[in-house]
């Protein structure tokens, strides 16, 4: 069983975030610490801990990721300009939570996608 992160609690409300938006099957909050005017994590409900962990029966749940991923860009008016979803995985991805979560960021241009050099 993978251990359980900070982001568990915030599914279960025990402790405060400002969620966006939540169903059977994914959260949304903002991230702590944003590095665009617009940042959200969308993570599954379920303890997923890193994109090497997905299995076929997380499908439904990970397309779920990019349907809200697409509507909270409408509602932050970044959907025409656009903007940049990111799942970082493990140490060389630069994974610092392991459950898994996509980053919606944007309201800027987000420059290029990777730095050459860490
Ligand atoms: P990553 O490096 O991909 O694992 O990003 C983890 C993100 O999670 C990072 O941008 C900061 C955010 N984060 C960490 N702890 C908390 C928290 O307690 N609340 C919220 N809202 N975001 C958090």
């Amino acid at each position: 069983m993978a251990e359980e992160t900070i982001f568990s609690k915030i599914i279960r409300k025990e402790i405060p975030a400002e969620i966006l938006y939540q169903d059977d099957l994914v959260t949304a909050f903002r991230d702590i610490n944003p590095a665009a005017p617009s940042h959200i994590l969308i993570i599954p409900n379920k303890l997923i801990p890193t994109a090497a962990d997905v299995e076929s029966e997380d499908e439904v749940t990970l397309g779920r990721l990019f349907i809200v991923a697409r509507k909270l860009a409408e509602q932050e008016g970044i959907a025409e300009s656009g903007y940049r979803l990111i799942v970082n995985c493990k140490q060389d991805g630069r994974q610092e939570v392991y459950h898994l979560h996509m980053h919606l960021l944007g309201g800027r241009d987000m420059g290029f996608m990777v730095n050459r050099k860490p």
